[in-house]
């Protein structure tokens, strides 16, 4: 796993808005299609299914299941939006332990010391039985972010599967607090059908608990002389192009593929650390990497972006508000 680096936002927001740059964008033929996809999200929220949408074999058998076209998978892990057409998009994943007929079952949920920790679980299917077969997305079968509630000591992980179902790997509860880990993955049914999902579980390590109050809004957040920033305002419910680039010296970085894509974004809701996990566009946006993000509600949120360059994997955060 490549070296990370966590940097926090304290610059002042700038000004700078993006303009959706919908003719440059892929795929009118799969903006439909996602649009039907994401007005089905909005159903399922209606009805108490915060994510959870599945996919008929009907819809596209591939969809999720592809490694190597990351932002044509509309079913791939968690959240969507990147469309301007599919509007209404501002679903959530990530609150609930069990949705969509899927359940996050952890071997152990409270550690009793701050460190490194082994974490253990299961994904159980609506038979009760561990689910083994998962679609690769953006080249791991399962993404899981943890995070403590405060929004600090962000790592985003890829387990490894035991033949049993058995997902293990090595987080670091660096502190004492309330953590939240999210699975983030795309099941695949005995009959083929696949269900993206995020799906989330409290952690608890014992000791004395320091929160850390939100930093302020920032656009850019500087580290080992890289500036990464973004350009994009998010309007709720309704998809917006957010916009991120690297600069060196002042001129751009080159952004590496990481994991199918040039990056990843994270955007977790303050108070009830809400998953909006969105997804690149898979070409390069005048040296930059564009993000479809709906905004479920105003308040504010911290978004990750995970960028590759020189070799070496960072994670830029960014305290967002939504008004
Ligand atoms: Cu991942």
């Amino acid at each position: 796993m490549p070296e990370r680096q966590s940097t926090q936002a304290e610059v002042p927001e700038q000004a700078g808005v993006v303009r959706a740059q919908s003719a440059a964008r892929t795929g009118d033929a799969a903006g439909t299609k996602l649009g039907m996809f994401v007005g089905g999200l909005i159903v399922a929220l209606v009805v108490g299914f915060t994510l959870g949408k599945v996919l008929g074999p009907a819809e596209s058998p591939t969809q999720g299941a592809t490694t190597g076209a990351p932002a044509a998978s509309p079913g791939m892990g968690g959240v969507h939006a990147h469309a301007p057409q599919a509007s209404a998009g501002s679903e959530v994943g990530g609150l609930a332990v069990s949705s969509g007929g899927y359940t996050l079952a952890p071997a152990a949920t409270v550690f009793a010391a701050p460190g490194p920790q082994h974490l253990k679980f299961v994904v159980n299917g609506a038979d009760g039985k561990a689910v083994t077969d998962f679609a690769v997305v953006h080249d791991k079968p399962l993404h899981l972010v943890v995070v403590r509630r405060d929004m600090t000591g962000y790592q985003h992980l890829h387990p490894t599967m035991a033949a049993d179902g058995t997902w293990t790997v090595q987080a670091d509860l660096a502190t004492p607090g309330l953590w939240r880990a999210y699975a983030d993955f795309t099941a695949i049914s005995a009959g083929g059908t696949q269900t993206a999902i995020a799906l989330g579980t409290d952690l608890t390590v014992a000791g004395d608990y320091r929160p850390q109050p939100l930093p302020a809004a920032a656009r850019e957040v500087s580290a080992d002389g890289l500036t990464a920033g973004y350009e994009g305002t998010p309007v709720i419910g309704a998809s917006q192009p957010m916009l991120f680039t690297v600069k060196q010296g002042g001129a751009t970085a080159a952004l590496e593929p990481y994991l199918g894509s040039f990056g990843h974004l994270v955007v977790l809701r303050e108070l009830d650390l809400a998953y909006v996990h969105v997804h690149p566009e898979p070409a390069l946006v005048n040296g930059g990497v564009k993000f479809w993000l709906a905004a479920p509600s105003p308040g504010r949120y911290r978004m990750f972006f995970d960028y590759s360059v020189g070799g070496k994997v960072r994670t830029a955060q960014y305290t967002l508000e939504v008004k």
